[in-house]
């Protein structure tokens, strides 16, 4: 008997900015079969950019299917599943700020979810992410290794991109990751920076080192205030594409993400960013990296601030 691979099945719940541009590189990637869900009021959103995309494939050349729906049984059995579900910032709004609203979208979410895709690998963006990610998984009482947040990647990206941009390097030979919270209190590791193996703090003097931490920090706020009308959309789809890959192709990759805490960084409890193992096993492993005494005290700060956002949610 001839048994036939099944293509990955990958949803999408919420189809706005950063669900639809998922959908694209998805689909471009031939990674899976794909989802677009979102509310009812929206549906003709997430039909359209499925269409859209769908005729595209004459032109890129992939096989994958694209379905816009908001019907969750359209999602049954997805191997992976990206949230994006909620609203975004305004100018001079702090992630924070989004918190009582996306709640109630959160308890939607993880309710139909739990339903209807309850081995899927869940990466949630919606933010405040860390919090959020931290609701879906108390809420859909999934395995915490499969339910991860995106905000390292992302972070730890934009670190890079600034130090390639300061150094004229390709950005690909710079290393450097963000620990901590997806917010003000994020920890960009300058300790472990490194371009070629050179440690950064070799080639770039202080206050360069100093204004681009600041500027990572704010980075999300920056685009937020040139948009004026939302906030980033392209890099943060194709950091939530990476992690899913990697789940999907078991690699084992070093990928910073929110993942939940027993003891590592010395919290347990709740969820924060640190650099993770990402496989077919989800989070796979936390890992320990050695840092600074500052660098240990900025974590405990952004923990201690997440932690505080997470006792007040009333699931
Ligand atoms: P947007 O374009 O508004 O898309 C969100 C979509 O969610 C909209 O189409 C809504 O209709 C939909 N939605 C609302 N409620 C529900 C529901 N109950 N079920 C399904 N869909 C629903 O926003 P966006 O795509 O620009 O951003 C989405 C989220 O990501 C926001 O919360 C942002 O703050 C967050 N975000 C996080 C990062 C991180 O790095 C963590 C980066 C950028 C944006």
């Amino acid at each position: 008997m001839t048994h036939f691979h099944k293509r990955p099945k990958i949803a999408l719940i919420g189809a706005g900015q950063i669900g639809g541009i998922m959908a694209l590189l998805f689909a471009q990637k031939q990674l899976g079969d794909i989802v677009l869900l979102d509310i009812p009021a929206m549906e003709g959103q997430a039909k359209g950019k499925a269409l859209d995309i769908s005729e595209g494939r004459a032109i890129d050349g992939y096989d994958a299917e694209i379905l816009g729906t908001s019907n969750y049984d359209d999602v049954a059995g997805a191997d992976v599943v990206v949230v994006t579900a909620g609203v975004p910032r305004k100018p001079g709004m702090s992630r924070d700020d989004l918190i009582g609203i996306n709640l109630e979208i959160t308890r939607d979410v993880a309710g139909n979810l739990k339903r209807v895709a309850p081995d899927a690998f869940v990466i949630v963006i919606t933010n405040p992410l860390d919090a959020k990610v931290y609701a879906m998984q108390q809420l859909t009482g999934f395995p915490t290794n499969m339910v991860c947040g995106m905000a390292g990647v992302l972070d730890s990206a934009r670190l890079r991109f600034f130090l390639a941009d300061a150094l004229d390097v390709s950005v690909s030979n710079v290393q450097a990751l963000t620990l901590g919270g997806h917010g003000d209190t994020m920890v960009p590791l300058l300790s472990s920076a490194a371009v070629g193996g050179v440690p950064i703090t070799e080639l770039l003097d202080a206050d360069t080192l100093g204004a681009i931490v600041k500027r990572t920090r704010k980075a999300g706020g920056e685009i937020v205030g040139l948009l004026g009308n939302g906030s980033a959309f392209f890099s943060p789809a194709a950091a939530a594409v990476q992690m899913a890959t990697a789940y999907l192709h078991d690699n084992k990759a070093v990928l910073p993400a929110a993942a939940y805490l027993n003891g590592e960084y010395g919290h347990s409890g709740f969820y924060l960013g640190v650099p993770t193992i990402i496989g077919a096993g989800g989070i796979e492993r936390v890992i320990e990296v050695p840092l600074t005494a500052a660098e240990k005290d900025g974590v405990d700060t952004s923990a201690a601030a997440v932690s505080k956002l997470v006792n007040g949610i009333e699931l």
